[in-house]
């Protein structure tokens, strides 16, 4: 290992005594954003934990984190070459390659693009202010149909499962222009199956630091292999469908607008080709991987939460009775009248920490950090769920209690304290889905409270405890619903 000298009046990071080749890695345990955050007790805001050999820079507290993400944003810009990366889009993941900034600016922008051109951007309908807002509403009515006969057959549903078929519909529709059936096993067995791809890409994974655990049979990695395997089929083939049928004069979704961009840029004499056409079309694998899983695992988490505070759920579904009424379907403009629904979302954001940890983050030159030195190409970890329960920051961090995101009188959100929830990063490389990822929460949730009441099996309270991972999930379980009065006809 060679060491770059440290430069005058800066310290080495503070840590953990390393043990020779495995380095902390049995201090990181299952859970490592339980064990770093109490690891940042002793060492502060920023400190160092080996990985094997590897050195790993954890930010933990809100100041450190917004300095090195935003005020030190180029610094910190970069990804890690993690061994699990590599088999993620054949190692052409916009989120998770090692691109240069230049190639991974130009991906990044037409990511937004085609999200803006695709979901967002206001149509000319009258029922639907943007094509998100229909693709929703659509799915929204759908997956109730789905829980209640689903229910009636069954006396209970896995909250999980079918959700994460209307979600995936939603990012279908915007990529692909198509939706599959619940019933459609090929989506099914894709979309089914994250928990496994979440797992292995989670933070601290000691084969992504240690050669020598990836020589061991192992089978979460090769479960892992298999998902990016089928996930790669099933997206070539309906890139290739869409090749077949393209039309510059016809574009119908996010496929072919970034197909087009290829196209174009052909014709264009004067453009520097640096990005390959698969790094530009494959910029869909990821919008549809991350628009599929994360959303769903946050409103699995939501309904829930529903299930374990009945008095919350009921106080959301009189909110939607006065405010929107049960004659209208909710629509993303009731988003600013839905005060209390907004404070429940922040809270399950800021409760569950679904993602404990960004994608880890890599520096791009030798910097330092609250007159610490870190060397560039060190590994760093953004604890989102320590400054998303910090005591210092959050009155009784463990409670659950929407309440702490409204103003004194309750009629409106308290943004200072919604701001203080970190989930989807921040600086350069924060999320490019946070609007979309926020509208869909929203609207989903509103849709199904206004309409169903969720409940327990008997006796069986849903067991809340994460499963550590990229995206954290909570077990599956199998809930009740009935339809709120005036709504009994879907159900039958
Ligand atoms: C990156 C959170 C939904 C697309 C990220 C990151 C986080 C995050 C924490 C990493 C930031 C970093 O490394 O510093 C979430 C959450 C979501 C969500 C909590 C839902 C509640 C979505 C959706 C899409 C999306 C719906 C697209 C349709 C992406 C992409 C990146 C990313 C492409 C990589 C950005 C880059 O590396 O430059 N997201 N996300 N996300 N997200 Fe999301
Ligand atoms: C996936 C679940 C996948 C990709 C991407 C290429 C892109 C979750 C966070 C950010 C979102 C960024 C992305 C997430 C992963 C999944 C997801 C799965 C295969 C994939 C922090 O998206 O089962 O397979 O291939």
């Amino acid at each position: 290992v060679t060491r770059t000298k440290i430069p005058e009046g800066l310290q080495p990071l503070p840590g953990p005594k390393p043990l020779p080749l495995i380095g902390n890695v049995l201090e990181l345990g299952r859970n490592p954003h339980l064990s770093l955050m109490a690891m940042s007790k002793r060492y502060g805001p920023v400190f160092q934990v080996q990985i094997g050999t590897r050195p790993v820079a954890v930010l933990g507290g809100s100041e450190v984190v917004r300095q090195a993400l935003i005020k030190q944003g180029e610094d910190f810009a970069g990804r890690p070459d993690l061994y699990t990366f590599r088999f993620i889009s054949d190692g052409k993941s916009l989120a998770f390659s090692t691109d240069q900034a230049g190639v991974w600016r130009t991906r990044r922008k037409l990511a937004h693009n085609a999200l803006r051109s695709f979901a967002t951007i206001e149509g000319q309908s009258a029922e639907y202010s943007c094509a998100l807002e229909e693709h929703i509403s659509k799915e929204g009515l759908y997956l109730i149909e789905r829980m209640c006969s689903v229910m009636e057959a069954n006396g209970g549903f896995d909250p999980f499962r079918h959700i994460v078929v209307s979600v995936a519909n939603v990012i279908c529709g915007m990529c692909f222009g198509r939706r599959y059936s619940h019933d459609d096993h090929e989506l099914l067995n894709l979309v089914n199956l994250s928990d496994q791809f979440n797992q292995v890409v989670g933070s601290g994974n000691p084969a992504d630091f240690i050669p020598f655990l990836r020589l061991l049979p192992s089978t979460s990695m090769k479960k892992f292999l298999d998902i990016n395997r089928r996930f790669n089929v099933f997206m070539q083939k309906i890139v290739k469908e869409h090749y077949d049928t393209y039309d510059k004069d016809n574009i119908r979704d996010i496929t072919d607008s970034l197909i087009d961009h290829c196209e174009d840029r052909k014709l264009d004499e004067n453009s520097n080709v640096q990005v390959s056409d698969e790094k530009i079309v494959g910029i869909v694998n990821d919008l549809f991987g991350a628009g599929f899983d994360t959303i769903s695992t946050a409103l699995s988490w939501s309904v829930v939460y529903l299930v374990a505070y009945p008095e919350i759920q009921e106080r959301l579904h009189q909110e939607l009775k006065e405010k929107v009424g049960m004659d209208n379907t909710p629509r993303l403009v009731d988003k600013t009248n839905l005060v209390y629904l907004e404070a429940f979302i922040m809270e399950v954001f800021r409760h569950s920490s679904f993602l404990p940890f960004t994608i880890p983050h890599c520096t791009t030159k030798n910097t330092s950090l609250n007159g610490y030195f870190i060397p560039k190409d060190t590994c760093v970890f953004v604890n989102q769920w320590q400054i998303n329960h910090d005591p210092e920051m959050w009155k009784e961090p463990s409670l659950f209690n929407p309440d702490r995101f409204l103003s004194a009188d309750g009629t409106e959100l308290n943004k200072m304290e919604a701001e203080k929830v970190l989930l989807f990063g921040l600086g350069k490389r924060r999320c490019v889905g946070e609007v979309i990822a926020r509208s869909e929460v929203f609207l989903f949730l509103a849709i199904l409270i206004q309409r169903l009441k969720f409940s327990s099996m008997p006796g069986q309270m849903p067991d809340m405890t994460p499963e550590y991972g990229l995206t954290m999930k909570h077990k599956r379980c199998l809930l009740r619903t009935t339809p709120r009065p005036g709504f009994e006809a879907p159900c039958t």
